[in-house]
């Protein structure tokens, strides 16, 4: 008597995941994007065009990649885009992550507002 409802919870879990799965492959077929990582190291804000990222200035991606900044610094900073677009600003504190996604072709250099110093730059590739 109690092996059956069981049964049916098992397979209600695998019925949902192949839903999942057929989403996730459907939407991989359509071009994916590119992502980025950028780390804000330790120190930040006296590393100047070091600032963002430990191996990668700049950082390089397609049209509609997504970059993610993950401040591993003790201070909270900002990454904020200094052209006249003004296209983008996120404020993380310690250990927080945000994201951009960008979808215009170019340069978007980016700094850090409370330390001026600190510098980055997205390339965006065709
Ligand atoms: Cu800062």
């Amino acid at each position: 008597m109690t092996e059956r409802p069981s049964r049916t919870l098992l397979l209600l879990p695998l019925g949902i995941a192949t839903v999942l799965a057929a989403c996730s492959s459907s939407t991989s077929s359509n071009n994916p994007p590119p992502a980025a990582d950028v780390l804000i190291v330790s120190g930040a804000s006296t590393k100047g065009f070091q600032a963002y990222s430990l191996d990668t200035f700049p950082v390089s991606l397609a049209s509609g990649g997504k970059v993610t900044w993950r401040n591993d610094d003790a201070l909270t900073h900002t990454v904020t885009d200094t052209t006249a677009a003004n296209a983008f600003t996120r404020s993380l504190g310690p250990g927080d992550t945000a994201s951009v996604v960008f979808t215009t072709l170019g340069n978007h250099p980016y700094k850090c507002t409370i330390h001026t110093g600190m510098r980055g730059l997205v390339v965006v590739n065709p």
